[in-house]
């Protein structure tokens, strides 16, 4: 049957109209009948949005008759079924594919609605709605021969990246890809290969380890846009963090290629080496290098093993008399574009595949040492002690009182250890992690502050000491309006709604943004846009709307260029 088009849909009689849409949405055609009243749709994208809407306008009580009539998961395990049946009062439903568009098996759907069991009630229901507005999104897809390829070549360039993980993860199937580890620069060998296999005209590794790919303007005076997100993990990471930045523009690269066609500027697709600050202690190595604000300092850091970053880059066959060099002139470039996943619940609630960033939250970070006495667990009373770790319990909670109590901040103690302690000793050090962030500088300069000062109270109050090793000092980034302006048209262009947001996240681009003008797109997350954890994950459709949103901003970017 040939697929139907969204012009047909657009000027077919109603009746035909609704037939074209019968399905999408199993015992409920009422929502096509509500979502056809907003033709015409300028895109698929869009037509999902208002059948989206038609649901959340239509209130709890048709959406729970809705979910009601829904025949159970096939494959969910029949204790599983009954147990959510009983306990939500309809039938469990899931999406009838993955992130992929690949059926789940049945231990994947049995994992995920394990996971659903657990969910208040209200949580649920949105879950359950998601998995049919998911279903609905596939059919469409299939039934206007709807062209994922460039997302599906993106969703499996993360899968084929994620084989490559630290020791003592990869045993696991957890991915940890920290900076140049084997695992990481077999990471930047398979990015080279494909940007290759791309057409880019250049591919290189600089002297920090990024990969630097270039797709050349016909004019080799032409400015350059420079885009691009890190290949670097935390531990234990999901797949699309930072890759999926460096995987959107390499499909367009690959799409322009395919087309035969030039951009009036050069593209650069860089893939950072280092964001995350997991192996050293500094961060956003790979683009800071390109802005100038790489630390000789930095070279005499020491990882867990002692190695110091001088000798894993020497390992690497890096040379740090080279880095200085890598300092861009920002009179050749027209910006930095990022794209990146939302990493947090905001998209996927809306039920938007996309965002356009506003600013970037500031970061600074610490290393905290507290020093008290060791001493027994057994025979020292509890007035004569001087315990880091209760010192640190201390911190901690002031640290998450403090932050919030400001919109927007956030505080977090990810890292807290009492090395070689015993269960029967009273900790002598205790050493914690501090990342405290803020929409403005002068906002996470004062949350700063205070959390200090609170540290140095409780040090005196308890007879304690402690170091303090600021780590990472990065400012608040916004987007510059006009590239802001760009994302947004690129969306808007999609049928997509343009929804602005700030960044809570640290990205390569509030780096890029010391010496050019910046903004970013977001890609929705699944699994309520949970990051920094395996369960993130995000769906070939909304990585095809990613690619098709930043060839948007190519093209109108070349046509704006070309009209000088
Ligand atoms: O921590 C961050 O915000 C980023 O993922 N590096
Ligand atoms: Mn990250
Ligand atoms: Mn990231």
């Amino acid at each position: 049957m040939t697929p139907a088009t969204l012009a047909d849909l657009n000027r077919a009689p109603h009746d035909e109209a609704l037939r074209l849409l019968d399905g999408l949405y199993d015992h409920a055609p009422w929502i096509a009948r509500a979502a056809l009243a907003a033709r015409p749709f300028r895109s698929l994208a869009e037509l999902q949005q208002r059948l989206r809407q038609a649901v959340d306008e239509a209130g709890a009580e048709a959406q729970t008759a809705m979910l009601r009539s829904q025949a159970r998961a096939p494959g969910a395990p029949a204790w599983l079924a009954d147990e959510y049946e009983a306990r939500f009062g309809y039938p469990c439903v899931l999406a009838e594919a993955g992130p992929r568009g690949a059926p789940l098996d049945a231990a994947q759907a049995e994992d995920m609605l394990r996971r659903r069991l657990d969910h208040p009630a209200d949580l649920e229901r949105g879950e359950a709605l998601r998995a049919l507005h998911r279903s609905a999104e596939l059919r469409l897809a299939r039934r206007f021969g709807a062209d994922t390829a460039m997302g599906d070549r993106i969703w499996d360039w993360q899968e084929e990246l994620s084989a490559h993980s630290d020791p003592g993860y990869a045993e696991r199937g957890q991915l940890t890809v920290t900076y140049l580890t084997e695992a990481h620069r077999a990471c930047a060998q398979r990015i080279s290969q494909w940007m290759g296999e791309c057409g880019f005209d250049e591919v290189g590794t600089d002297a920090v380890g990024n990969v630097v790919g270039i797709y050349r303007a016909a004019d080799p005076q032409a400015p350059t846009l420079m885009t691009g997100s890190h290949y670097d993990t935390v531990r234990n990471a999901g797949k699309y963090d930072g890759r999926l930045g460096i995987f959107t523009p390499m499909a367009c690269v690959r799409e322009l290629r395919r087309q035969g066609r030039r951009l009036p500027f050069h593209l650069e697709v860089i893939g950072f080496a280092e964001e995350e600050g997991q192996r050293f202690p500094a961060t956003f190595l790979g683009s800071g290098a390109l802005v100038g604000g790489f630390q000789p300092a930095w070279l005499d850091q020491r990882d867990a093993d002692g190695v110091t970053l001088r000798q894993a880059m020497a390992r690497a066959g890096l040379r740090a008399e080279d880095i200085a060099r890598l300092k861009r002139d920002p009179a050749r470039y027209l910006g930095f574009v990022e794209v990146h996943i939302e990493q947090g619940p905001v998209l996927y609630e809306l039920g938007l595949p996309l965002g356009v960033v506003t600013s970037i939250n500031g970061c600074l970070r610490h290393r905290v040492r507290i020093l008290g006495m060791a001493g027994h667990a057994g025979t020292t009373p509890m007035d004569r002690r001087r315990d880091a770790a209760a010192a640190a319990a201390e911190l901690i909670l002031y640290v998450e009182r403090r932050a919030a109590a400001d919109a927007g901040s956030v505080g977090t103690v990810g890292m807290l250890d009492v090395p070689g302690g015993s269960i029967n000793v009273i900790p002598g050090e205790c050493r914690l992690s501090l990342d405290l962030r803020a929409p403005s500088d002068p906002q996470r300069d004062a949350l700063a502050r205070d959390v200090l000062a609170e540290l140095d109270a409780i040090c005196a109050r308890r007879g304690l000491r402690r170091e303090l090793e600021e780590t990472m000092r990065a400012s608040a980034a916004p987007s510059h309006p006009q590239w802001q302006a760009r994302w947004e048209a690129a969306v808007d262009a999609l049928g997509v709604p343009v929804h602005r947001m700030p960044s809570g996240a640290g990205h390569d681009a509030m780096k890029l943004h010391e010496i050019m003008p910046q903004a970013m797109l977001f890609v929705r997350g699944q699994n309520g846009g949970i990051s920094h954890n395996p369960l993130e994950s995000t769906t070939s459709h909304d990585m095809q709307l990613a690619a098709e949103a930043m060839l948007r901003l190519l093209d109108d970017l070349a046509g704006g260029s070309e009209q000088g």
